[in-house]
Parts: structure tokens; sequence; C-alpha cells
């Protein structure tokens, strides 16, 4: 067995483990990522493309920020399409000149990959079996294979940055951890097409038979999304009948002069929220979709994991570098109250733009009301766009 030593041993080499790996050793703060696959494989995964202010910081920060500046598209504001009847929110003009990045999860990991391996940072990828041991003592430990050959690692703290199917928040005794979670009945398939985006602006759409949502990636590389029952598969779905739908759902002049072509990726994600109480246990800490998942639609689910690893980072330095763990001490408690903010943004964007099965005449009026209310409000409008380009951390 080969044994390592190391200040922090993170888990999961998504967006949040690789961010917090790279802000740790730019500050001589060593630490070993286990990743459990191939980074082909983690790049491959088609999900966020909105990234708010603080986001973008953390990116520039992490030396990382470079491609996402030249590449990337600031967005001052967004649609909201109710029924055929399109209004604007100025995100800018409501947040004192606010904006969000869109830049594609699947770039930004890119780019984190390539600064790790600039930086000659320790990612060990087809990291299998990873198991915690000894969290709440002095020196923990993580073991895991590779190649067939067992390896520990001893650390001073391990971060559990390995998504909502991880290990690590499993690892907390279930008398220690409180989970929250619903579940929406419903789910978005999304496809990534070779097309003009039909809007600069991203076009998220209310419609009876559905939500929809026009995103993009790039001025030649679009992103679009229908709501669908949980009960579909992405079999089901020609790229055909997806475009047919995604028209149905959208204004007439929008369909009308969509730029349609085969999808290049196509999944179905389930709507789901949920939290995980505490984020630390003993010397573990969780972050990002390890602690805590949104439904889309508010855009949120990286940037929560993004304010986590900035709790994280802060608190780390002044550990290591000032001797000072008061940070570490109130990680949790920080990042959670931002956090459930998250989550009431997320829910109420996704309750408003949703059709729900079996959904009460009551509720579809309230959401009309709810609608009417938001594009006749500064307040309204004002609110929605603090949300939406983030909270400050
Ligand atoms: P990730 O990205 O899931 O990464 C976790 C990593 O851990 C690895 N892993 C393990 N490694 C070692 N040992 C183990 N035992 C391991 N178990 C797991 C996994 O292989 C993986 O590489 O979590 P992270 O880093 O916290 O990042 C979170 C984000 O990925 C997620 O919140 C967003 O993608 C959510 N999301 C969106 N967020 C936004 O802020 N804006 C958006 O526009 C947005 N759109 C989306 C989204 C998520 C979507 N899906 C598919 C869920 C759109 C979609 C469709
Ligand atoms: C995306 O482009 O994938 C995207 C954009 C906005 C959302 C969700 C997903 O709210």
């Amino acid at each position: 067995m080969a044994n390592f030593k190391t200040k922090v041993c993170i888990i999961g080499g998504g967006p949040s483990g690789l961010m917090l790996s790279q802000l740790l050793d730019l500050k001589g703060i060593d630490n070993i990522l286990l990743e459990k696959h191939t980074r082909e494989y983690v790049l491959s995964r088609i999900r966020a493309g909105v990234l708010e202010h603080g986001f973008a910081e953390l990116m520039r920060e992490a030396k990382c920020g470079e491609r996402m500046d030249r590449e990337g598209e600031i967005h001052e504001g967004f649609f909201i399409a109710d029924n055929g009847n399109m209004r604007r929110i100025d995100l800018s003009g409501h947040t004192g000149g606010n904006s969000v990045v869109v830049y594609g999860q699947t770039e930004l990991t890119r780019d984190l990959y390539d600064a790790r391996a600039a930086m000659d940072g320790t990612v060990i990828h087809e990291a299998e079996n990873a198991a915690l041991h000894d969290i709440t003592s002095d020196k923990p430990v993580v073991t895991y294979s590779k190649d067939g050959e067992e390896h520990r690692i001893e650390c001073d703290f391990i971060i559990g940055a390995d998504g909502f199917h991880g290990v690590s928040r499993k690892s907390i005794p279930v008398d220690k951890i409180r989970e929250y979670e619903k579940l929406y009945p419903m789910g978005w398939l999304g496809i990534l097409s070779e097309t003009k985006p039909v809007s600069p602006e991203l076009i998220y759409a209310r419609h009876e038979r559905g939500f929809a949502l026009c995103s993009l990636r790039s001025q030649v590389l679009s992103r679009y999304y229908i709501q669908v029952p949980l009960t579909d598969t992405v079999e089901d779905w020609t790229d055909e009948a997806f475009w047919q739908e995604l028209h149905r759902r959208l204004p007439g002049d929008v369909a009308g002069r969509m730029e349609t072509g085969p999808s290049i990726e196509k999944s179905i994600a389930p709507l789901r929220s949920f939290v995980a109480e505490p984020m630390r246990y003993g010397n573990l800490f969780l972050a990002g979709d390890a602690a805590h998942i949104v439904p889309p639609t508010g855009a949120r689910g990286l940037n929560s994991a993004a304010s986590d690893i900035y709790y994280l980072y802060h608190a780390m330095m002044d550990h290591y570098l000032k001797g000072d763990s008061s940070g570490l001490d109130k990680y949790s408690e920080t990042a959670l109250a931002r956090i459930w903010k998250a989550q009431r943004f997320s829910w109420w964007m996704t309750t408003l733009l949703h059709t729900f099965p079996d959904m009460p005449e009551y509720d579809r009026r309230l959401q009309e009301t709810e609608l009417e209310y938001l594009f006749s409000s500064e307040a309204a409008q004002t609110s929605l766009a603090e949300n939406y380009v983030g909270l400050p951390f």
C-alpha cells in the first residue's frame, strides 16, 4: 500500500473540487484531488451555462479567467415568455450594473484542469472505492484504489466535493446530519446543437404544455430545454419531436426564426431540491452538489457551489496562513445561510414557470398573477434580478 501525506484531501474533480484545489495551491496549501472518472468523462457532461459575477471573479482569482473573459458572453438581461407574450428582465438596470457570464461548465472545467496541470497539481483520475476514515480525529485518512493497488492519504482536512451521489456525505453518521428534500414531478430534456441561438439573451418560457428554455454556449452553439414527465427517456425523443415541441411552447415569432439541426448531446435531468445540514462533520467539509441541489430554473447550482468554495478557501487561508480557525468553525452556518436563499429562489422560479401535473386552476391563476405583479413592480423585478446575478458572498 502506498502512503501519502497532504494538508487537504479533496474528493471530486468537478468544478467545486478543482476550483478549491487550484486556489489552495496558489496560496501554497498542499492538496491532493481524487476523481473517480477520467478527465474526458467529466468533460462530456453538459451542465450549467450561466455564471454569476462572484463566480467569474473567483475564476480570475484562481488564474483561470482568461478564456472565460475572452469567449464568455456578458448578459445584462433575459426574457420571460408567457403563452406568447415576451418581456425582458433588465438584470443590469435593477442591480446597479451587475450581469452574468454565459460560459459553459464544460469549458470552465477544462480551464481548471489545464490550470491544475500547468501547476503540476496532484489530480488523481480513476481513483476507485474512495473511503473516509477517522473523520473526527486530527489526522483523517482517505483510502482509494487505482490500477488494482490500494493507496492511503493522511491529511488535516477532507473536502467532500463529490457531487450528489458521492461517498462523502454518506460517510457522516445518519444521526449527525439532517437532509431536506423536495422532488418535483418533472424533468428537463436538454439538447445541444450546432445552430445559431434563436435569441442573444436567454428566454424562459411558461406555457400550458410545459416550461421551455432557450439558452446558448456561443453564437454557434445552442442549448435548449423542455419540461418532460419524469417517466420519459431520451429514447422517447427524436430530434424532430424535440424541435416540434419546443416550437409549440415559444412565441410564434421566436419559433419562426429558430434554426434547427441535429443534436450533439441529449439528456434528461430530474428536478430536485436538497440540502444537507450541517456541512461539516469533524474534519470533513461538504461543498457544492455533495451538500445541496437545486432545480436548474434559477441557474443557481454551480453558483452555489462557488460560494461554498469561496468560504472554504478563505477559511483555509485563515487557518493555515494566520492560525485563525474561526472561518472553518463558522463555515457550515455561513454557507447554509446563502444556500437556503438559493433554494428559495430556485423553488420560486420553478413554481412560477412550470406546468405541474393535475395543477389546480387556482394555482394557474396564481402563476399568472405572480407574473403580472412581477412586470408591474420595479421592486419585484429588482428582487428577481438581485437573486439571479447572485447575492453577495
Ligand atoms: P459535480 O459537478 O457533480 O462533480 C462531482 C465530481 O465528483 C466525482 N465523484 C467522485 N470522485 C471520487 N470518488 C468518489 N466516490 C466520487 N463520487 C463522485 C464525480 O465524478 C464528479 O466529477 O459537483 P460540483 O463540483 O459540486 O459542481 C456542481 C455543478 O456541477 C452543478 O451544481 C451544476 O451543474 C448545476 N446546474 C447549473 N448550475 C448553475 O449554476 N447554472 C446553470 O445554468 C446550471 N444548469 C445544472 C444546469 C445542472 C444540470 N444537470 C444535468 C443536473 C443544467 C443541468 C441540466
Ligand atoms: C444552461 O444554459 O444550461 C442553463 C441556463 C440557465 C438555466 C439553466 C441551464 O437556468
